[in-house]
């Protein structure tokens, strides 16, 4: 026996093994608390004062997984099958007490003991999926003995959580604690005492019907847009029909060890991490936010439409305010269409929809906004519109109310000269449609005090956002990554590449859509205009690709005109002749001799451009780290989270 563990916790109570996972904040299972856990249960078994063990977690929650900090290294051991089989195998037996989340191997664990004891509020889930791995410590040959196979399926796949109530309606859970779990766990356990133990691995898995199941994996796949650990969760939970217990837990190491090295599995790791890191806010630590309960959204156009509704949304008291009644009536339309929608999917009840909308406040009169605590402005994305507009509101809100700016590309810390207080000045850059986009770029302007951010952030939270500190330049993160990535674009077709070969590399690479068939799907005619606006200033030796330009020419502004960077005869999307014809006298005009690009040099320069931009940025110390761009770009423009974000991918690309 090897000393006490300093992760694992044991006590003797009523001669019961109260083993206690004790590994803060998750008790995530790291190499020490499996040893600990291994060890703990030799003691019970082999301590003749105890009749049984009951293993739960100290502090908020049952394991929430294994240590991820551990993937990417050498397997240490014990590893987490051997000691599910130590728990399972035991002569005692075994309770899982279970608070808080279960997640992944914390799940596992649980599936290995000898029946389940969950408090009402605990989930269940197998999330292994969503860092491209499946369950590693028998979770898809132990599961679907438990709660049969097509729950198993989607369990183990989808990484969605369940409830106490739904994991004990499907025999996952055999009790639910009406007073103290631990309690009601040691009773559980005695009741246990002299009865032959029910270990898992002997079930059999409950008939289920396999067509079924095949189709339901098929539809898995196709879900999955190409990334490749659901489908394997899937195939190895179904294998568990056929194969002995040992046998299939074998196949399951083998496809965790494959599944564990891969590229997926480690751009998934990149992006867990930036999403708790992105959360570390040096400008904020120690800082509380202020109370936000009162909130005006100015502008009820398509952005602030989608504004108000994610406030509403989140149980902010919501005021809308717009120039006219007649503007007023157009904005509630869309908040309206917005929750409609909601609706139409099964989100939303219509009593909901009716409730909502009878407590939202709209007014053409920005007095309304007196007492709010919060305003997002959502206006036209003109420089004087918004300067007047924070002129008035700096008069009508409370000294105290923090004021803020959706504007995409002009300067925060310009629009914030015109108000009194400029420290209560932030950009909160929504993404369109804002009720949906998970991004927001929280604009720290060059006097936006501490305590403004940190309310930002927090209530961005609120909204379920994911938040990203950025500093002032043009277009913030995303945007100016996107322009240098276009642009990029543009170069290639001038040198040689087609739109349609662009496209077709970068779906390659991953992407949903590539980037000409994103261009014509959000029109072509607000970035001309913006180019002619800024025809005047631009320097003449800079690189200057006009065949956008050409095609705006001819009307073509992508799908809403029929026609951009590709035809659409009813309704689909063709490569145009026309186009190709534009391009290449585009490059004849310049006298560039068109040469061939395959498609793995398109994504590597694309993938450079942005990466060099990116680097840009760091320097500037407009985003904190390379981490929080990729996350830009895995919330705000559909990169896939396997690909982990440009940053993740150029640096993989210079190593
Ligand atoms: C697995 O189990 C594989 C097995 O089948 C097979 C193995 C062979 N490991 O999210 P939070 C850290 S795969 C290490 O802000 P919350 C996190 O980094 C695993 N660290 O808290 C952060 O650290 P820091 C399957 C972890 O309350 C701190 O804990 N499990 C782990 O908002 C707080 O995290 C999962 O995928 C971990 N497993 O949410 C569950 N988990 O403070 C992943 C968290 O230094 N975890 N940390 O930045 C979660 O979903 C959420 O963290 C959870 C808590 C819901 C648990």
């Amino acid at each position: 026996m090897t000393e006490p563990s300093a992760v694992v916790t044991f006590e003797i109570r009523d001669r019961v093994a109260l083993v206690g996972v004790d590994h803060p904040p998750v008790n995530a299972i790291s190499r020490d608390v499996r040893a600990g856990l291994r060890d703990a249960i030799a003691r019970a078994a082999a301590d003749p004062g105890v009749d049984a063990v009951v293993l739960f977690g100290v502090g908020r929650t049952f394991p929430a997984g294994a240590d991820i900090r551990e993937f990417g290294k050498p397997p240490a051991s014990p590893i987490l099958f051997e000691v599910c089989l130590a728990i399972e195998d035991g002569p005692k037996p075994v309770v899982a007490a279970v608070a808080g989340t279960a997640l992944g191997g914390g799940c596992e664990l649980a599936l290995a003991a000898h029946a389940r004891v969950a408090s009402a509020e605990a989930k269940f889930a197998q999330p292994e999926v969503n860092l491209g791995i499946l369950p590693g410590g028998g979770g898809t040959q132990r599961l679907p003995r438990l709660v049969g196979m097509a729950k198993a399926i989607e369990m183990n796949a989808s990484g969605k959580p369940i409830s106490a109530e739904e994991a004990r309606a499907l025999g996952l859970v055999d009790e639910i604690a009406a007073g103290d779990l631990l309690e009601t766990a040691i009773a559980h356990a005695k009741s246990l005492v002299g009865r032959p133990l029910r270990r898992t691995r002997d079930l059999p898995v409950p008939p289920f019907d396999r067509a079924a199941a095949e189709t339901q994996i098929a539809a898995i796949d196709e879900r999955a847009r190409g990334q490749i650990s659901p489908g394997e969760a899937a195939r190895m939970t179904l294998r568990a029909a056929d194969l002995a217990f040992a046998e299939g837990q074998a196949a399951e190491r083998e496809v965790f060890l494959r599944l564990v090295a891969s590229d997926e599995a480690a751009a998934l790791r990149h992006v867990f991490f930036a999403e708790r890191e992105v959360a570390k806010v040096a400008k904020c630590e120690g800082v509380a936010p202020r109370p936000i309960v009162r909130v005006g959204v100015v502008g009820a156009g398509t952005m602030g439409a989608g504004i108000a509704v994610a406030f509403a949304d989140a149980g902010y008291a919501v005021t809308v305010i717009e120039t006219s009644e007649a503007a007023l009536a157009a904005g509630r339309d869309r908040i309206d269409a917005l929750w409609a929608r909601a609706v139409a999917s099964g989100r939303l009840t219509e009593a909901e929809k009716a409730a909502k909308l009878a407590t939202l406040a709209l007014s053409t009169d920005l007095a309304a906004l007196a007492e709010a605590d919060l305003v997002v402005e959502a206006v036209f994305d003109d420089r004087d519109v918004k300067r007047d507009l924070f002129a008035q509101l700096a008069d009508e809100v409370r000294a105290d109310c923090i004021l803020a700016t959706n504007t995409s590309y002009l300067d925060p810390n310009d629009l914030a000269e015109v108000v009194t207080h400029p420290d209560r000045f932030v950009g909160l850059h929504f993404f369109s449609p804002a009720n949906v986009m998970r991004l927001v770029e929280v604009v720290d302007g060059a006097a936006t005090s501490p305590e403004t951010l940190a309310t930002a952030l927090a209530v961005a939270k609120r909204l379920k956002k994911l938040a990203v500190v950025v500093g002032v330049c043009e277009g913030f993160v995303g945007n100016r990554i996107w322009a240098a990535f276009r642009r990029e674009c543009e170069f290639l077709l001038e040198d040689g590449a087609l739109p349609e070969a662009i496209d077709a590399a970068m779906e390659g690479f991953g992407l949903a859509m590539g980037p000409f068939a994103v261009f014509d799907l959000s029109g072509l005619d607000i970035a001309w205009s913006l180019r002619k606006r800024k025809a005047a200033t631009r320097d003449p030796n800079e690189r200057y690709v006009a065949i956008a330009d050409r095609l705006c020419e001819a009307g073509r502004f992508g799908r809403k005109t029929g026609a951009g960077w590709y035809a659409y005869p009813d309704g689909k999307k063709t490569v145009d002749p026309t186009v190709t014809a534009i391009v290449e006298a585009e490059s004849a005009v310049k006298g560039i001799v068109r040469r061939a690009f395959s498609a793995a040099e398109i994504v590597d320069r694309l993938v450079a451009v942005m990466g060099r931009e990116g680097d840009a940025i760091l320097a500037e110390g407009i985003a904190a780290r390379a981490s929080d761009i990729d996350l830009v770009f895995v919330n705000g423009y559909g990169w896939p989270p396997r690909l982990g974000g440009p940053m993740f991918q150029a640096a993989k690309r210079r190593s």
